[in-house]
C-alpha cells in the first residue's frame, strides 16, 4: 500500500550560531546525510514523496500554550545576541531566525504523515524532520526540541480522526519527558520510552524517567519507562525489551495507530547514547511494530548525531517500512544483566495494570554465580548444555547468513506452490504462482525412505516443494508456501528439513504446529531447532527439541510467540525457517498470519510455510500476503492466557533459560 517520506529542504536552515558544545551536534547535515543515503540506496525513489507543510497555530495549540507559540514566533525577528539570551532560558536549546519556520514544518510533516496513513493513501511512513520534538513541553523548549512533533500528531489523530488508542514508541536514547508530561493522565495514548538513565545521572536527570513513573489518574499504566542503567546496550537488549515488555503491553492495548519517536542516538557510534545496537536492529524494531495496528506505523525523526550510523539506521527503517525483509542481526543474542534488571523492574512496575504481565512470576531466579562472566555478560551460548543428549559442536557461521547480509532482497519476494484452482483469486499480483517442479528421479530419491510419500499426489506435491526450496536457497525467491498432503505432512516436512540442511542452510528453525513429531532420525547436532506447538504437554527434550501444547486463547497464543517462539528464534539465528501447519493445528487465519509475519523477521525473511493440501485458499492468501511483507490483520482485544498456557510457558522457560538467554526477562540473583 506504500510508504510515505515527508521532508522539506527548508528544515536544514536552522543551525547553531554561537559556541555551545552541548548543542553543536544538532546540525543540518543530519537531514542531508540521511536523505542522501536513502537516495543512494534507491529507497527514496520507492517512497511516496510528500513535501512538508507548516503546522497551523491551532494545530500547535493542540499541545502548546498560545503564549509559548507566540514567544517562538517572535524569535524570527531577533538578533543573534537576543536569540542566545532567550536560548539560555531553556535547557539545551538554541534558536535561529529560521527556527519557527523549521519547527512548524517539522510538526506539519508529522501531521501530513498521519493524515496520509489514516486516510489510507499509504500504509506507513517516515517524516525526516528537525528540530526534533520529544523533549518539548506545553510551554517550554528543551533538549534541541521546539514543538513536540509526535505529541501534536497524536493529539491530531485523536481530534481529527477520532482515534481512541495510539501507541507512541520512543526509541530515541533520551527520555521524551515532553511526551510523558503531555499524556501522563491520558489512557488513550500509551507512551513507551527506553532511555539512557544511569540511575538518574544522565541528562535530563529526572526522577520521573525511572521505571516506577507509570502515569497518573486515568492514565495509570499508560506511561512505560525503561531506564538503561549502563551504556553499551545492544541488539539483544533492545529485542528483549520489545519481546518481554513493549509488545505484550502493545498487543493488550491493541492500538489503532503506532507513532515512533525515531531517534537514532540509540544506535552504535552515537556520542550521546554510547549504545551498541547496529543499524539492522532498527529494521527489526520496525518490523516488530508493523504487526500492530494493521501496520499503520508513522515514524518521525528525533535525535541521532553520528551521521554514518544515523544514515544507515534511517535506511534500515525505511527499507522495512517498504516491506523488505529485515537483515539478520549480528552478534551474540544474549541480553546483559543490567538490561534484564531494567526490563524486570519495568515489568514489575507495570504488572498491576496489564493482564499480560500478571500470573507470570516476576521475582528474580536464583542461580549459581558460575554462569556469569566477570563483566556480567553471560558466556556465549553453546549447544550441548545439561539437557543435550549428544554434545554438539557450535554451528559454523552460516554462509547463507553472510550472503543474506551482502545481497539485496531477491526480486521475487514470495512464491506459492499450491495446486488449489481458486488460489489465484486470493493472491496479490506480485506473488508468483510456481509452475515448476524438481526432476522426477530426484523427487523419488528424496521420497524413498518414506512410505507415505509413495503415492502419486504426494510425489507431485513434494516435487513442487523441492523446486521452491531450491529457489529460496539459491536466492531467487525470498519466501514461499507449499502444500503437504494430509497423510504425508510429517514425511514432507522431514524431507524439507533434510534438503534445506544439505543445500546450504547452517541453522534451520522448524516451527511445527499441530500433530507433528520431530523426525526420528534428525541429527542432534544443533543445526535444527525443532519447536512443536501442539504437543500433548510442555517438554524440552533437549535445547533443540521443544514441544508445547497449542494455546487455547489469543492471550496464550501471544505469550507463546513473544515469550517462547521468538526468543528461541532470535537466539538461534537461523538462516532458514520452516513453518508447518500440520494436522489439527487449529489456527485461525489471523493467528497463523501473525506467527508467519513475526517469523519473517528471522533468516532475512527466508520463510517457507507448509500448508495442508486442503487448507482454504483464504488461509494460503493471508499467509502469502504477510510473507511478501503486508501487515497481518490485528487480532483485536486479546483474552487472557489460560492458567494452563501460562504454566506451560513458565515450565519451558525454567528448563530452557540457562541455554537460551533471550528467554530471560529477569536477571539471575547471584547467591
Ligand atoms: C532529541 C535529542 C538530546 C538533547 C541532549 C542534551 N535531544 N544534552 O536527542
Ligand atoms: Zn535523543
Amino acid at each position: 500500500m506504500g510508504t510515505a517520506l515527508v521532508y522539506h529542504e527548508d528544515m536544514t536552515a536552522t543551525r547553531l550560531l554561537w559556541d555551545d558544545p552541548e548543542c553543536e551536534i544538532e546540525r543540518p547535515e543530519r537531514l542531508t546525510a540521511a536523505l542522501d543515503r536513502l537516495r543512494q540506496r534507491g529507497l527514496e525513489q520507492r517512497c511516496l514523496r510528500l513535501s512538508a507543510r507548516e503546522a497551523s497555530k491551532e494545530e500547535l495549540g493542540l499541545v502548546h500554550s498560545p503564549e509559548y507559540v507566540s514567544l517562538v514566533r517572535k524569535t524570527q525577528v531577533l538578533g543573534e545576541e537576543e536569540l542566545q539570551a532567550l536560548s539560555g532560558q531553556f535547557d539545551a536549546i538554541y534558536f535561529h531566525p529560521s527556527t519557527f519556520h523549521c519547527a512548524r514544518l517539522a510538526a506539519g510533516a508529522g501531521l501530513q504523515l498521519v493524515d496520509a496513513v489514516l486516510t489510507g493513501a499509504v500504509q506507513n511512513g517516515l517524516a525526516l524532520v528537525r528540530p526534533p520534538g520529544h523533549h518539548s513541553q506545553r510551554a517550554a523548549a528543551n533538549g534541541f526540541c521546539v514543538f513536540n512533533n509526535v505529541a501534536i500528531a497524536a493529539a491530531h489523530a485523536k481530534q481529527k480522526h477520532g482515534l481512541h488508542r495510539i501507541l507512541i514508541v520512543d526509541w530515541d536514547v533520551h527520555h521524551g519527558q515532553g511526551i510523558q508530561y503531555l499524556f501522563e493522565d491520558d489512557p488513550s495514548v500509551l507512551y513507551f520510552s527506553w532511555h539512557r538513565y544511569e540511575h538518574g545521572r544522565f541528562w535530563p536527570f529526572l526522577r520521573e524517567s525511572d521505571a516506577d513513573a507509570v502515569g497518573r489518574g486515568q492514565g495509570l499504566g499508560f506511561t512505560v519507562n525503561l531506564p538503561w542503567n549502563q551504556v553499551g546496550m545492544g541488539n539483544a537488549d533492545y529485542v528483549a525489551a520489545f519481546l518481554h515488555l513493549l509488545l505484550p503491553l502493545a498487543f493488550e492495548f491493541d492500538p489503532e495507530l503506532v507513532l515512533v519517536s525515531a531517534g537514532f542516538d540509540s544506535a552504535i557510534g552515537d556520542p550521546e547514547g554510547q549504545m551498541q545496537a547496529t543499524p539492522e536492529c532498527f529494521a527489526h524494531l520496525t518490523h516488530l511494530l508493523q504487526v500492530l495496528a494493521g501496520g499503520r506505523v508513522c515514524a518521525m525523526l528525533e535525535g541521532g548525531y553520528h551521521l554514518e550510523s544515523l544514515a544507515e539506521s534511517v535506511c534500515m527503517t525505511v527499507q522495512t517500512l517498504l516491506g523488505d525483509p529485515a537483515p539478520p542481526l549480528s552478534g551474540l543474542m544474549v541480553p546483559c544483566q543490567s538490561a534484564l534488571e531494567s526490563i524486570q523492574s519495568a515489568r514489575a512496575a507495570q504488572a498491576p495494570y496489564w493482564k499480560s504481565l500478571q500470573l507470570q512470576d516476576v521475582t528474580p531466579v536464583p542461580t549459581s554465580p558460575s554462569t556469569h562472566s566477570p563483566e556480567g555478560r553471560p558466556p556465549p551460548l553453546l549447544p550441548g548444555g545439561p539437557m543435550c543428549k549428544a554434545a554438539a559442536p557450535a554451528p559454523a557461521p552460516s554462509s547463507l547468513l553472510d550472503q543474506l547480509c551482502l545481497c539485496p532482497a531477491p526480486s521475487v519476494r514470495t512464491t506459492v506452490a499450491l495446486t488449489a484452482p481458486d488460489i489465484t483469486l486470493v493472491l496479490p499480483p506480485d506473488v508468483i504462482q510456481q509452475e515448476g517442479s524438481a526432476l522426477r528421479e530426484e523427487t523419488e530419491a528424496w521420497a524413498r525412505p518414506h512410505e507415505s510419500l509413495a503415492r502419486e499426489e504426494a510425489l507431485t506435491a513434494l516435487g513442487k516443494l523441492l523446486y521452491l526450496l531450491d529457489g529460496m536457497l539459491d536466492g531467487q525467491v525470498n519466501s514461499g508456501i507449499a502444500a503437504t498432503p494430509a497423510s504425508a505432512a510429517a514425511a514432507t516436512l522431514d524431507v524439507a528439513i533434510q534438503r534445506g540442511l544439505s543445500h546450504g542452510a547452517q541453522r534451520l528453525l522448524c516451527v511445527a504446529l499441530g500433530q507433528l513429531d520431530r523426525p526420528p532420525d534428525l541429527a542432534h547436532d544443533g543445526r535444527t531447532l525443532w519447536l512443536n506447538i501442539g504437543g500433548k504437554e510442555a517438554a524440552a527434550l533437549s535445547m533443540f527439541h521443544v514441544a508445547t501444547p497449542l494455546p487455547v486463547m489469543t492471550g496464550g497464543f501471544l505469550s507463546c510467540i513473544l515469550g517462547l517462539v521468538l526468543p528461541l528464534a532470535y537466539g538461534f539465528q537461523p538462516d532458514l525457517v520452516l513453518v508447518a501447519l500440520g494436522p489439527g493445528h487449529g489456527l485461525q487465519g489471523p493467528h497463523a498470519a501473525l506467527l508467519a509475519a513475526m517469523l519473517r523477521g528471522l533468516a532475512g525473511g527466508r520463510v517457507l510455510a507448509l500448508l495442508e493440501e486442503d487448507s482454504t485458499p483464504q488461509l494460503a492468501g493471508i499467509l502469502a500476503r504477510v510473507l511478501r511483507g503486508e501487515a497481518p490483520p490485528s487480532l483485536g482485544p486479546s483474552s487472557v492466557a489460560s492458567p494452563e498456557d501460562v504454566q506451560a510457558l513458565m515450565y519451558l522457560r525454567g528448563q530452557l533459560e540457562p541455554q537460551w538467554k533471550m528467554l530471560q526477562c529477569r536477571p539471575h540473583l547471584v547467591v
